[in-house]
Formats: C-alpha cells, sequence, structure tokens
C-alpha cells in the first residue's frame, strides 16, 4: 500500500477530543449516511431508542447529554451503511473469489439483502426463499445420528428475547453445544467469580465510580474499546480519585483524555491526565503485581497497622489463613521478575489500595485471556475481600464486558453447563425434558469438527472462524461440516469458509425497526453492570427481505421440531410473551419483566454481594488461591516473547473499520509487531523491519504468520503485541483456561523467525 503519510507516527495529542468528533463524522461520510446516521445517533442510548450495538458499558442515567462515542458512531455508521450485498453481487463474486478479499473488504461491500445458499455446482451463492432455508435447516438437523453433533454459537450482540428463545430451541432438539463468543471473553468472569463470590458478574454500578476512592483498570483499553467509561474516569480524575493503569502497553486515552462531550476542554484544547499511577507490567505479571501488593499489606499488619477489614473478613470470607501462607511464600526477587516492575511501584500501587475505603477494579481481557485466567479473576476478588470492598458505595469488581448483550445471553441460558435450578425450570415452564450433560464451549466445538463428531454448525451473528484460534485448523474444521448457517448483518470470513451446505441468513439489526403481525416490537438487553434495558431501532429495515433474529430461530424450531412442546408462532409476533416465559424460568431476578421494563431506564439485576450474600456452598466469600506465580505455562528459551492480541482503535472484533489505530500511531497497515526498543536491539533488529513469528507449541504443527513489520513502541520487556484477527494463526487450539475454556490470546509465546532488510 503507497500512502503520502509515514505509517508510523507517535500520537502525541490527548485521547478522544477533536480527533474523536473528526473520526465521527468520516466514517459517517464513509458510509454515506451523514444525515441518516446523525438522525439515528440521537436515538442512540436514550431512553425510548435503541442501544449502542457496539460496547455493553451502561449508559449514565438519563443525562440530556448524546450518549454515544466516536466507535459507538462507527458500530452505528457500519450498521446503517448505504451500501448493499445483492443476489447480483453473489452472481459476481464466486464464494472463492470472495475468500481472497480481506475483511476489510468484505465489511465495506455493505448489509446483506436477501437470504442465500451456497451452490457447490458454481462454487456462488444463489437466493433462497427463507421456507427453503429453513426446511433445509431442519432436514439436516432431524438426519443427524445425534443432537450432540450440531454446535449451536452466540455471538454477544444477540438480544434478551432471542437468546432465550435459541437457548430453549437448542435443548428441545437435546445438546447443550452452546459455544459461545463469551467462551473467548468474560468466560474466566463466569467460572472465576462464582465460587469467590458467589455470581459470575460484576458488582459495581455506574454510581459507584462517583463514590470510588481508588480506580485500578487492569489490562482493559477503555479509550478504544468502551469509550463512554472515559467519562466517569474523567470525572473521578478530576476529584482528585488515584486511578491506576495496569498496562503493558501505555495506551493513549489512559494517560491523556479530552472529553469530546466537555465544551470547555475541546475549545480550549484542554484534557485530563487520567491516569496517575502507570503500571508497566509484564504480560502475565499481573498475579505477580497483585500477590506483591497483598505481601506489602500483610507486612504493614504484621508490624501492628490495622489494614485489612478484620470485622469483614472474619464475618463474610473463609480461607484468609491459606492467602497468607501463600502469599508469605512469594519472595521479592520473584515478585519483580514475574512482574517486570520495581518493588517501590508494587508498594505505591499498595499504599494507593490501603489509603482507599472504596475500591473498585476493572479488568479486561488483560486478565481474562491467559490460561489461568479465571483464576487470575479471583486473585482481583481476594485483593478486594481483604477491604470489604463488597457491598459498600464506590467499591467492588467490575468486569468490562464486550459485546453489547454478551452478559445477557449468558443470563438468559446461552451456556453449555447450565445450572440444574434453570434446567428444572426450563422442563417446569416448557414441559419437555432439557438434556443434562455438559455440551461443548468454543474450543470443544472446534475439536469436535476436527475429529468429526461435529456435523451442523449455526453462527446466531458472530464471524466464529476468524473470531477463534488456530486459523489454519479452526478452517479445516467448518470445512469439514454438512451445514453451516450464517445468521447475520454484514458478509463476513465465515460465510466463505462454510460446510458443504451452507446459508447466509440476513437480520434486521440492533438499529432498525421490528415490526410484526402484532405491531412494533422492542427488544431487551443486559449491560456490563447488570442493568436491564429496552432497546428500539429507529431506523428501516436495511431491506425488505430481512427477518428480525427472534423470527429465524422460531422458525428453525418449527422447522427442526415437528412435535415441540412450543408455541414457537407466537412468539414471532409478540415479544412480551416471551419475556413473560423469561420471567418464568427466572424468578429470582426477572419476576414482573413486562412491567418493569417499562421504567424509561429499565431496572437493574439483583447483584447479591452488593448486599454482602454470597451464594456460594459455604455461604462465605472465599478467598481462592492460586499458587506460585505464573499465569501460562513456562518456555525456558531464552529467545521466547509473549504476544498478545488485540485490538487497533479502528476495529469490532473482526470488523475491520480501517487499516488506522490512531492513538498508536499506526496508519494503513495491521500487519504489525510492536516491540521494545531494547528486544529489538538484543536480536538485532530495527523498526520497520520484516518479521515473521512463529509459536512455541508442543503439538509437531508449525503455526507462523509473516510479512510482520516491528514498530519501535514502548512495550513492556519481553512482551510483543500484534493485531487480532490477523495473528490468531499463532494461538493453539490447546492453549486455553482449563477452568473457562477461554484461549490464552494474550500470552501466545512466539519466537522472532526469519529477518529481512528494512526496507
Ligand atoms: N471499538 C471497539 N470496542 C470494543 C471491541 C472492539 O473490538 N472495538 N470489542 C468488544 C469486546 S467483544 C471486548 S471483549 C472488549 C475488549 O476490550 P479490552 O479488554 O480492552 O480488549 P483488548 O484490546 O483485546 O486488550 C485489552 C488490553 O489488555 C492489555 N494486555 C495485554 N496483555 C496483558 C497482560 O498480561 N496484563 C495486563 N494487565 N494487560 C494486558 C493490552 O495492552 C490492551 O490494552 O471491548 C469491546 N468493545
Ligand atoms: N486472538 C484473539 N482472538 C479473539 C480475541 C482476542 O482478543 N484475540 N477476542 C475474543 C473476543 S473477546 C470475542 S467477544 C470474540 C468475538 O467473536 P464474534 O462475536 O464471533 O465476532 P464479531 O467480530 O463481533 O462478529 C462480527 C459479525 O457479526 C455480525 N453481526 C453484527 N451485528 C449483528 C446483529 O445485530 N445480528 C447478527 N445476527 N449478526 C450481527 C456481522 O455479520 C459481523 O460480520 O473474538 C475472540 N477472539
Ligand atoms: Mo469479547
Amino acid at each position: 500500500m503507497t500512502d503520502a503519510k509515514p505509517r508510523y507516527r507517535t500520537y502525541t495529542s490527548p485521547a478522544g477530543g477533536w480527533g474523536a468528533a473528526a473520526a465521527t463524522a468520516k466514517v459517517l461520510m464513509e458510509q454515506s449516511v451523514v444525515t441518516k446516521g446523525s438522525r439515528a445517533l440521537l436515538a442512540m442510548n436514550q431512553p425510548g431508542g435503541f442501544k449502542c450495538p457496539s460496547c455493553a458499558f451502561p449508559d449514565a442515567a438519563c443525562t440530556k447529554k448524546l450518549e454515544f462515542c466516536e466507535n459507538g458512531a462507527k458500530a452505528l455508521a457500519h450498521e446503517a451503511t448505504k451500501f448493499r450485498v445483492t443476489r447480483e453481487f453473489f452472481a459476481a463474486h464466486s464464494a472463492s473469489e470472495l475468500m481472497e478479499q480481506s475483511d476489510y473488504w468484505l465489511e465495506m461491500q455493505g448489509r446483506l439483502t436477501e437470504p442465500m445458499r451456497y451452490d457447490a455446482a458454481t462454487d456462488h451463492y444463489v437466493p433462497v426463499s427463507w421456507d427453503d432455508a429453513f426446511a433445509l435447516i431442519g432436514r439436516h438437523l432431524r438426519a443427524l445420528d445425534s443432537p450432540h453433533q450440531a454446535e449451536f454459537y452466540t455471538s454477544g450482540r444477540t438480544a434478551n428475547e432471542t437468546a432465550f428463545l435459541y437457548a430453549i430451541f437448542v435443548r428441545e432438539f437435546g445438546t447443550n453445544n452452546f459455544p459461545d463468543c463469551s467462551n473467548m471473553c468474560h468466560e474466566p468472569t463466569s467460572r472465576g467469580l462464582p465460587p469467590s463470590i458467589g455470581i459470575g458478574k460484576g458488582t459495581v454500578v455506574l454510581d459507584d465510580f462517583e463514590h470510588a476512592e481508588a480506580i485500578f483498570l487492569i489490562g482493559h483499553n477503555a479509550g478504544t474499546n468502551a469509550p463512554r467509561m472515559m467519562t466517569p474516569l474523567v470525572e473521578a480524575r478530576k476529584r482528585g480519585v488515584p486511578i491506576v493503569a495496569v498496562n503493558p502497553m501505555p495506551e493513549r486515552a489512559l494517560i491523556k483524555f479530552t472529553e469530546p462531550q466537555d465544551i470547555v476542554q475541546m475549545a480550549t484544547f484542554g484534557s485530563t491526565e487520567v491516569t496517575s499511577e502507570f503500571v508497566h507490567i509484564r504480560i502475565g505479571g499481573d498475579l505477580a503485581l497483585i500477590k506483591g501488593m497483598m505481601k506489602v499489606m500483610f507486612e504493614r499488619e504484621a508490624a501492628g497497622e490495622a489494614i485489612f477489614d478484620h470485622d469483614f473478613i472474619a464475618g463474610h470470607t473463609d480461607g484468609f489463613a491459606a492467602l497468607q501462607a501463600d502469599i508469605a511464600a512469594q519472595d521479592w526477587a520473584a515478585i519483580i521478575q514475574a512482574s517486570g516492575l520495581d518493588e517501590a511501584q508494587i508498594r505505591r500501587c499498595a499504599e494507593i489500595y490501603i489509603r482507599s475505603n472504596a475500591t473498585i477494579i476493572c479488568y479486561g481481557m488483560g486478565v481474562t485471556q491467559h490460561q489461568q485466567g479465571s483464576q487470575l479473576v479471583q486473585q482481583i476478588a481476594n485483593l478486594l475481600l481483604l477491604k470489604g470492598n463488597f457491598g459498600k458505595p464506590g467499591a467492588g469488581i467490575s468486569p468490562i464486558r464486550g459485546h453489547s448483550n454478551v452478559q445477557g445471553d449468558r443470563t438468559v441460558g446461552i451456556d453449555e453447563r447450565p445450572s440444574q435450578t434453570y434446567l428444572d425450570k426450563v422442563r417446569e415452564v416448557f414441559g419437555f425434558e432439557p438434556p443434562r450433560d455438559h455440551g461443548h464451549h468454543t474450543v470443544e466445538s472446534i475439536e469436535a469438527m476436527l475429529d468429526g463428531r461435529a456435523k451442523v454448525f449455526i453462527g446466531l451473528g458472530g464471524n466464529f472462524v476468524r473470531a477463534v484460534p488456530d486459523t489454519d485448523r479452526s478452517y479445516d474444521a467448518m470445512r469439514q461440516l454438512d451445514l453451516t448457517v450464517g445468521i447475520a448483518t454484514k458478509l463476513n470470513r465465515g460465510h466463505l469458509v462454510h460446510g458443504k451446505d451452507a446459508l447466509i441468513l440476513p437480520v434486521i439489526a440492533r438499529s432498525e425497526r421490528i415490526v410484526t403481525a402484532a405491531g412494533e416490537q422492542f427488544v431487551t438487553i443486559e449491560d456490563s453492570m447488570s442493568n436491564v434495558t429496552a432497546s428500539r431501532g429507529v431506523l428501516d429495515p436495511a431491506s425488505e427481505h430481512l427477518l428480525p433474529e427472534t423470527e429465524i430461530v422460531c422458525r428453525m424450531a418449527i422447522a427442526t421440531l415437528p412435535g415441540s412442546k412450543v408455541d414457537w408462532a407466537r412468539y414471532i409476533d409478540d415479544y412480551s410473551l416471551i419475556r413473560d416465559k423469561i420471567a418464568a424460568v427466572y424468578p429470582a431476578i426477572y419476576a414482573g419483566f413486562s412491567e418493569r421494563i417499562k421504567a424509561p431506564l429499565g431496572f437493574h439485576l439483583d447483584i447479591p454481594p452488593r448486599r454482602r450474600m454470597w451464594a456460594t456452598p459455604n455461604g462465605k466469600a472465599n478467598f481462592l488461591i492460586l499458587p506460585g506465580l505464573a499465569v501460562n505455562a513456562p518456555v525456558a528459551d531464552p529467545a521466547m516473547l509473549r504476544l498478545a492480541t488485540v485490538r487497533s482503535h479502528d476495529q469490532f472484533n473482526t470488523t475491520i473499520y480501517s487499516y488506522n489505530d490512531r492513538y498508536r500511531g499506526v496508519y494503513n497497515d495491521r500487519m504489525v509487531l510492536f516491540m521494545n526498543g531494547d528486544d529489538m536491539a538484543d536480536r538485532g533488529l530495527a523498526a520497520g523491519g520484516k518479521i515473521a513469528l512463529e509459536t512455541f507449541s508442543d503439538d509437531g504443527a508449525v503455526r507462523r504468520v509473516e510479512g510482520l513489520t516491528i514498530i519501535d513502541y514502548p512495550m513492556s520487556r519481553g512482551s510483543v503485541a500484534g493485531y487480532y484477527p490477523e495473528l490468531n494463526p499463532l494461538l493453539p487450539l490447546a492453549f486455553y483456561d482449563k477452568t473457562s475454556g477461554c484461549p490464552a490470546a494474550k500470552a501466545i509465546p512466539v519466537r522472532v523467525l526469519a529477518v529481512a532488510a528494512v526496507d
């Protein structure tokens, strides 16, 4: 690619500000939706409007402000785009030709407009009627020897009503095979926190940010991935609240940010220094940091100070003695080595934590996507428990979820390991016996495809093949299937790496109106802080041939389950009937759903730790121990670097909005490797040099990505970073957290291979 601008230049302005405003305008123009898009943005995250399809951060309760950010605007503009993928488009391009195109190119073609079926004879997708599409799905599913031969994926944009029915359909069909995007994301939260505090969700609400005395942000890039979060962070900072950011990359927005909605800051080119303490952690070093902070706390207690909340520990927790023994076993030299930090900084972090009477710890993929991601989340909970940071204003644990309804989907039944309580309720409410054995998570579903146990894949949203690890093997896995179904808004790689039969089923998007025989419908979503709100699209659907996702689920069920106990046809038209069933299956949290959702701001689902109630087997919050300081299998070779695969500022997961990553100073390129200058010097590498990366893996397979350009970047030592999904071929399928199934996408052990001359 040629370009007048240099490809890499340090971004020196604050994040946000005019850069964000300009980027918003640019994307609306690129998608040719300036008027339509601007109008829709006015309804985004407002009562009576629709929920932003981008991240899961909650909206500030009914401020008069616009509640969207630059990246929400990008998501909206790409959804509202004027470009269309039509039957003529598919006639002009074979599937193999489309496979040669980049993810960016596929995305830029626009919205899907009608159902398509793959025709193997011509290698083209051809139009198919909705009836024939559903009949084909029914035929394939009914022909299976066992329901466990089908995999039912969900991506977290799916609304509660759709996800709930999908879970019922699949269970009546007879399996718990629910690979979902959460399996690659915050599953360590969903699996790690229940034995610790009794619920796999965050305990913080937005108001808590106003009462916090310290905020830690571990392994999350808020300015890019949850930009609306910058508002409470900036406000807290202006109040003098210390903010500690722990990250191997000095993410721009965490350092300096201009609130695009703060008129004075915008006009004066002012900014806020968001982070008071930037902790330049080594990849996977968070465990050592947390244990180091606890070590300081135990030392101070031993010296006679009252550091811990002893009443809370005595009244509410179990396992304190074991934690004390574990922390005593760690020595400073090892802590410093594993974290890559100096002792003084760990002591400063401990001091900030000790002085604060109400601390929030937020975290993202930098914590969860490790081989012991679940246990790492538990160590964060341990740290909070020591000072009673649950059940009081301004305190708690705050996983920053990704997809806008990924948390909600799990709440309403997308779970390969469902609870017996839920299954009993499903039997009681719907009158069929659901399967009791565990199903497949994402990694297990690929293993099942690879060894021929799976035959059918249905993807309710998402872009499975690009999101999962081990790209080459995963492509092989998909291609062996008898049927793949992509229920989607946009053409993506998942439609081109397909089974023998394949369908693309286009849907009405979040920002668009759903009108059924019973009138206009709305759906609901649950954000990262457990608020359930209504979402009502305001735009006309991109094509008259689109169906709502809920109808697609119902009609797949009708076509597959002729003797069904569920009256699917009723749910196609009236979504309040679905909400009534959600209330019946989850009475403890969803009783009175249809009434409660009428409140303009929705309602909050009960989080027992907020009341210091612990739904664990012993009725206590538990200190859970992860011995040692390592969170990923060690590799002895000194050439090894840990690779984190991260998001750029211009992508939403596998959707690439542009090749730029403004805050990290990268333009027109995604095939880059961010590397510390000293690590480069050790290897005789220069900025701009072309390299290949190869994974250290022990299964004999070669995992290599070539053609990466080195960027001299202030990474922590031994840590490198590059972009997801381009680097997914390097991530072995077997490299995941065994508790949750979450791939360790932030800690791939790699070596630099071929070194070519600087271009
Ligand atoms: N615009 C936009 N918004 C999004 C998304 C998007 O792609 N684009 N994706 C959505 C989804 S599904 C999700 S899950 C979230 C993801 O949001 P984030 O959790 O922010 O995801 P990442 O960009 O993958 O990486 C997070 C950070 O972890 C750091 N990191 C890497 N390794 C380590 C480590 O070992 N320790 C620590 N402490 N930090 C580490 C990286 O440097 C990076 O800053 O965002 C959601 N929102
Ligand atoms: N190496 C590496 N791999 C990762 C990660 C990482 O950090 N590193 N992150 C992981 C994480 S956190 C996640 S959440 C997964 C994401 O995995 P997915 O959720 O599977 O991927 P997305 O890119 O969000 O899916 C994009 C597609 O969803 C479809 N879509 C968009 N809106 C809608 C809608 O309203 N309805 C329907 N039916 N379809 C829609 C569009 O066709 C679009 O192409 O990837 C994971 N993979
Ligand atoms: Mo995610």
